[in-house]
């Protein structure tokens, strides 16, 4: 089994990233941060697992390209192509810098898109795979400051909804994800260590579970929220 996890350097990509490594298969954990990624790496590598850790911007074709090929060839086949990493920036309209939303787009949309992209055929090729996105509860909601960042994720949502249907004849699942508020570092520390948060393994666990069911079985969605949020 190969795992490929985009944003693994800290937050909920870790957080899968030691969750998963416990099942002592081949992981290649990608991110900016190398120093944060490589010691994500070491954890990974003390718990069992055979890790390639990539200094990758995945708003890059030609770096998302280069990691693919890197990664296929050292590894094989694909099997699991986790699409974490993103970034959320919370302002009314009129605030939001062009650049800001540039790169929610790039990351949240783009970055996701060229990841799928470079492993898909590889997973077509072997006619099994699972492609997971992890979007948002506001990909089927609306808040305010919201706007952008809603926007990335409601088409984050749709475009693997839609691919859901490209990719079944080819055996490849595709499951999203709908984390409510997580206590990570998501938009510079607003959210770490708020008590009626999720830990950032409570979305590793459901992740775990999704690709735990069995061939015939695909988890379509999965909504996770903390007990005490509003929405
Ligand atoms: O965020 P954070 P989370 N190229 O900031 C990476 C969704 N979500 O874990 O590049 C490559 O701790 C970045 O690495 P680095 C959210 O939309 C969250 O909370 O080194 N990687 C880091 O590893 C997102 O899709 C909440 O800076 C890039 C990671 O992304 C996912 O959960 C609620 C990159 C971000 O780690 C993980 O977010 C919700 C690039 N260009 C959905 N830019 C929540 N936290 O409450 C960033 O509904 N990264």
């Amino acid at each position: 089994m190969l795992i490929i996890i985009s944003g693994a350097s800290r937050g909920i990509g870790k957080a899968i990233a030691l969750r998963l490594a416990q099942k002592k298969c081949k992981i290649a954990i990608l991110a900016r941060n190398e120093e944060e990624l490589l010691q994500t790496q070491t954890e990974m590598q003390a718990i069992g697992a055979e890790v390639l850790a990539l200094a990758c911007d995945i708003t890059q074709e030609e770096a998302v390209k280069n990691a693919a090929q890197n990664i296929i060839t050292t590894f094989g086949t694909p099997t699991i192509l986790i699409n974490n990493a993103g970034v959320g920036k919370f302002r009314t309209m009129a605030d939001f810098s062009v650049e800001e939303f540039d790169n929610m787009m790039n990351v949240n949309i783009k970055g996701s898109f060229l990841l799928t992209k470079y492993f898909l055929p590889a997973m077509q090729q072997a006619q099994q795979g699972h492609i997971i996105a992890i979007a948002s509860d506001v990909s089927k909601r609306t808040f305010f400051s919201g706007s952008l960042y809603c926007a990335t994720k409601y088409a984050q949502d749709a475009m693997f909804s839609a691919l859901r249907k490209e990719v079944r004849k080819d055996n490849i699942k595709v499951s999203v994800v709908y984390p409510g508020m997580v206590n990570t570092y998501f938009e510079s520390n607003t959210f770490v260590n708020r008590p009626e948060r999720l830990d950032a393994d409570d979305i590793a666990q459901a992740v775990e579970y999704i690709i735990s069911v069995p061939k015939n079985v695909v988890i379509d969605e999965i909504t996770i929220h903390p007990l005490q949020q509003e929405y």
